[in-house]
């Protein structure tokens, strides 16, 4: 069964819900309704990666981020930290989380896959061509699909050389990051390929600007997570091994009744 990823942004610039839990308490609080209302593990960040968003000092991050982490490790959560910082991801590793998620699949910083390394962590590597200040001026390719799983495999390969097997990898397509419109839909039609690369699939669809222009350029939230639910039981039969969300009960309901139908 598809794992399902509650989003926590203690950020005060996320597209969606940037600026409601910044206030950590507030954070945690979110993350166990989040829990309660079905997420099998909780993702943390400090930094938004919103398309232009600039840069958060990793102080700044970890400020953020540390408290809730630690908070929600011991009441012994799955816990991860999406920080594209070598050193905000040792920390929170420290502070219990499991699962380090990096969008820019250890590109971002230099340090990330040797600190992953050895903090013992999971790693999620995202497809990523640059900041998010940059991203959609960098959204060419040849052929998206295969250029995504290129560009994955060799950072698949370079986390194998800095030392992290691939039973704590996760490949991520990065929906929304460095890619417009029809190629997102492109990469999710071809995410069975994915796996081919020998790791867990994870799948970020929340809310995107992709699902808004296929449902009628403003789409409200809720009408943004109904899309995002059927994204969520689609990426379920296609084989994710997890989906990251906003809304739990919306695509907890979507994946119970694809697999009703599939029972
Ligand atoms: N998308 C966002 C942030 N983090 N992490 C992973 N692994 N995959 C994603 O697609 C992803 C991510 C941007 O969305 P948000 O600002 O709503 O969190």
């Amino acid at each position: 069964m598809t794992l399902v990823m509650g989003i926590v942004n203690v950020t005060p610039d996320s597209f969606s819900d940037g600026g409601r839990f910044l206030d950590p308490d507030v954070a945690i609080a979110h993350a166990r309704t989040l829990h309660a209302q079905g997420a099998d593990l909780l993702d943390v960040g400090g930094e938004s990666t919103r398309p232009g968003a600039d840069r958060v000092a990793p102080r700044i991050e970890q400020q953020r981020v540390l408290p809730v982490v630690a908070a929600l490790a011991s009441e012994g959560l799955y816990v991860s930290v999406d920080t594209m910082n070598a050193t905000t991801a040792r920390a929170a590793v420290a502070a219990g989380a499991r699962l380090v998620n990096d969008v820019s699949g250890g590109l971002a910083d230099p340090e990330m896959l040797a600190a992953v390394a050895e903090s013992g962590a999971e790693i999620a590597l995202g497809h990523w061509r640059g900041p998010s200040a940059e991203m959609y001026a960098r959204a060419e390719y040849d052929d998206v699909v295969a250029d995504v799983i290129a560009e994955l495999g060799e950072r698949v390969d370079a986390a194998e050389a800095a030392g992290i097997p691939r039973s704590r990898l996760i490949v991520d397509p990065g929906i929304g990051f460095g890619k417009r419109g029809d190629q997102n839909w492109r990469v999710l039609r071809a995410l069975p390929r994915l796996g081919d690369l020998g790791c867990r699939v994870l799948v970020g669809t929340s809310r995107k600007r992709f699902l808004a222009e296929t449902i009628g350029a403003d789409a409200d939230l809720d009408r943004r997570d109904l899309a995002t639910a059927v994204t969520s039981a689609l990426a379920d039969r296609a084989g994710a091994w997890a989906v990251r969300v906003h809304d739990i009960p919306t695509t907890r309901d979507a994946l119970a009744v694809a697999r009703a139908w599939e029972a």
